[in-house]
């Protein structure tokens, strides 16, 4: 089955607010970082933001039909301090990209886009009683976003560049066979953006601090194309048609404005 949104003309973006009402508030994301207006907030590292990612498994590799997906357990909390009051799981990490290396990512820094985007998406485990009920509460997520760079191949994100293929159809998935560790997807230099903000994709809940890393990690070219064959309609089915024609390509929100909302950074 189709999904009822994506990012065509015809039901991307633009259109999401028809049928999920909170894309057309004033806590949305993505939003353009701009650093000349950001506020410089030393008190983030009274707390300094931290993770322990030890005890998370990375279990399921998963086509979305907007993109791809690494499903993770996590018995407890892994990320707490900075702009949070409450420790978060994690739950899930997923990418955006641009059908060349022109485009992907959803946050710009500067109006500059990246090439891609991963998203390591948690919520509030001290507070809320799981994922489903976070989901839409103003406190209820977390999610750290990490630029992609075209450069050298990244070696532990190879392992799953390298398994694209076996999830090329919408509602693949694969459990994955050897131990991936999501802390390498996080910059050696921890310098951060932190806003609040929203879901990236319907439905658009405003439920979402948003912490993006200043610096990139790098991926090679070709793991960003093994990224760009994956399809958004199911094995066996006609691809849709449509400027995309089956391919996700473009599974990025443009920026919404910042509004009267403070992004801080902690110098
Ligand atoms: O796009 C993801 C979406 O796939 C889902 O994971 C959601 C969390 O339920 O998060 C958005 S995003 O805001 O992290 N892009
Ligand atoms: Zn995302």
């Amino acid at each position: 089955m189709q999904s009822d949104w994506g990012y065509e003309l015809h039901n991307g973006p633009a259109t999401w607010s028809d049928k999920f009402p909170a894309a057309a508030g004033s806590r949305q994301s993505p939003i353009n970082l701009d650093p000349s207006v950001a506020i410089v907030d030393p008190t983030l590292n009274d707390n300094p933001l931290k993770w322990d990612y030890s005890s998370v498994k990375c279990t399921t590799l998963l086509n979305t039909g907007h993109g791809w997906k690494v499903q993770v357990s996590s018995a407890s909390p892994n990320l707490d301090g900075g702009p949070l009051s409450n420790k978060y799981q994690l739950i899930q990490f997923h990418c955006h990209w641009g059908k060349n290396s022109e485009t992907g990512s959803e946050h710009t820094v500067a109006e500059e886009m990246f090439p891609a985007e991963i998203h390591l998406v948690h919520w509030n485990s001290e507070k809320y009683e799981s994922f489903e009920k976070a989901a839409s509460e103003e406190d209820g997520l977390a999610v750290l976003g990490i630029f992609l760079q075209v450069g050298d191949e990244h070696p532990e994100l190879r392992k799953l560049s390298d398994l694209m293929p076996s999830v090329r159809y919408k509602d693949d998935k694969l459990p994955l066979p050897r131990r991936f560790d999501p802390a390498t997807l996080i910059p050696n230099n921890k310098a951060y953006w932190t806003y609040p903000g929203s879901l990236t994709t319907p439905p658009c809940y405003e439920s979402v601090t948003w912490i993006v890393f200043k610096n990139s990690v790098q991926v090679s070219e070709d793991q960003l194309e093994a990224f760009r064959k994956l399809q958004s309609y199911c094995e066996g089915q006609k691809p849709p048609g449509g400027e995309l024609n089956g391919c996700i390509v473009e599974n990025y929100r443009p920026p919404l404005p910042l509004g009267n909302r403070e992004l801080r950074t902690a110098s």
